[in-house]
């Protein structure tokens, strides 16, 4: 056994270990090159299974490690929930190569080289910070069996200064090694899309957060493999804020754009082309406004952000609170034009086109949609149908995959996601009379000009 993986040792010995640690290094450095080292990813969900797949295609070995026994059955038989493209023909494939192994159990890390941890890190139940049970378990796998020098990469999304506060010491606690000599170890965040994923973990630049050499030179060996993107060297805290604030500054700019709609509404401008008009400015940059932000990142990585900070005044608290309260706006707005129309709104069918939390995926988690239901149940609307061409979540109300039957009986319609179906709408497939709220801003006002309908934008009067 080699002596640098202990923790004490003298001047002569400290000399002797560090070169034996940079032959181990360099070792696993040569296997990550040539694609001999074994991947294991533990956690197979919208960021771990991806990411296997994204090592399968270089070449390289993968286990997937996941504590879900349906999850691990299920991908044996190449069937997966995750909505990305050809994903199920992808891991037959892989499957059927025996380049892909999958496992529910962790007696697969001791022969893993890489370990890559991918596994949830959700709002806790306050929500007021992460829900690191996912991590600290895998955390305590990985620690019991690092049997050799391997390198593990933190891929979940983590709040400022976990690595060196509680997963480097806790790592070092458990397995009695050191990191940078006994194990190696980095933060890398993923920056894919949903929907987008095998292309842009090749498209994308990736951050390295680490805090000794040996960690940073093997990991920039596995991802310059992966990426035809630009590799930035950061130590593992700067890389951990970098992640949280890149989601932070979308949220916070979508925030923007939303109080800009309601400003243009109020002065009865459209904020659109206000947007158009201030974008032109060379270095502005405002996003698009609409029902609230959704999905498995943006809600939830904010508060990450500032999680441990007491601050009297953060924007990025504000933030959240306008991009949260934009489905009741959106519901206010119909609200309004219900009464302004005289008509009895229990009676009426609301219809909501899009479920999922953007355009062209089928992905509802956290979806603006969900708050705009309860929004309306809360008004006394009673009748409310959800559409959807790819997810047939219903948030407790009816749900239908037929667009013309269900918008030839919709009194109002509240268009959410900007799903591409619902761009060639044309004003005789709504009922006549009826309500259109574009939260979207996917039609114009010319597609119901000789119409009945009412079509009112958000950002607009
Ligand atoms: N949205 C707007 N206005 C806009 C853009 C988006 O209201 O101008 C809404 C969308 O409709 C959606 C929400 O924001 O409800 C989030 O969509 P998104 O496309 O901004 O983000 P995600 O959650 O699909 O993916 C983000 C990405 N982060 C950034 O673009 C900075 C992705 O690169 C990350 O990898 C991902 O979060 C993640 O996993 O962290």
């Amino acid at each position: 056994m080699l002596k640098g993986l202990l923790f004490e040792f003298n001047n002569e010995e400290l000399i002797q270990c560090v070169s034996q640690m940079k032959d181990i290094s360099s070792d696993l450095v040569k296997k990550i090159e040539e694609k001999k080292a074994v991947i294991c990813i533990i956690g197979l969900g919208q960021v771990g299974l991806p990411t296997a797949l994204s090592f399968l295609r270089l070449g390289y070995r993968v286990i997937g490690y996941d504590i879900d026994k349906k999850l691990i059955s299920n991908l044996r038989h190449g069937i997966t929930s995750i909505p990305e493209k050809d994903f199920s023909d992808i891991i037959t494939r892989f499957l059927q190569n025996k380049s892909f192994g999958l496992s529910a159990s962790a007696d697969v890390l001791p022969s893993a080289d890489v370990i890559i941890i991918c596994v949830a890190t959700p709002l806790n139940k306050s929500g007021s910070g992460a829900d690191m049970k996912f991590l600290k378990s895998a955390i305590e796998e990985v620690a019991k069996h690092l049997t050799a020098i391997k390198l593990i990469v933190i891929e979940s999304t983590i709040p400022p200064k976990t690595m060196k506060d509680f997963i480097i010491p806790e790592m070092e606690r458990r397995s009695k090694l050191k990191a940078g000599s006994g194990f190696l170890i980095s933060f890398c965040p993923e920056r894919i899309s949903p929907g987008n994923a095998l292309q842009e973990f090749i498209d994308n630049d990736r951050l390295i957060g680490a805090n000794d050499e040996l960690s940073y030179r093997t990991s920039l060996s596995l991802f310059k493999n992966l990426t035809n993107g630009n590799i930035h060297r950061a130590d593992t805290t700067a890389a951990e804020i970098a992640k949280l604030a890149e989601n932070s500054y979308r949220d916070i700019n979508i925030a923007f754009a939303n109080e800009l709609a309601i400003i243009c509404e109020q002065a009865n401008t459209d904020v659109q082309d206000v947007i158009r008009l201030a974008n032109s400015h060379p270095r502005v940059n405002i996003h698009n406004p609409g029902p609230g932000v959704g999905g498995p990142c943006l809600p939830k990585d904010p508060y990450l952000l500032i999680m441990g900070n007491n601050f009297d005044r953060s924007i990025v608290k504000i933030a959240r609170s306008i991009n949260d309260s934009m489905p009741f706006y959106v519901v206010d707005i119909l609200m309004r034009t219900v009464r302004s129309q005289k008509k009895g709104k229990e009676k009426l069918n609301v219809v909501i086109l899009g479920v999922s939390y953007k355009s062209d995926v089928n992905d509802a988690r956290f979806s603006p949609t969900r708050s705009i239901v309860l929004a309306l149940k809360k008004e006394g609307f009673e009748d409310i149908t959800l559409h959807d061409p790819y997810s047939d979540e219903s948030f407790g109300v009816k749900f239908s995959f037929d667009l013309n039957s269900t918008l030839r009986n919709a009194d109002c319609v509240i268009i959410a996601t900007a799903h591409s179906i619902y761009s060639s709408l044309k004003s005789n497939d709504f009922k006549k009379g009826c309500i259109i709220i574009d939260a979207v801003r996917l039609l114009s006002k010319e597609v119901f000009l000789n119409s009945s309908s009412i079509y009112i934008a958000l950002g607009t009067s």
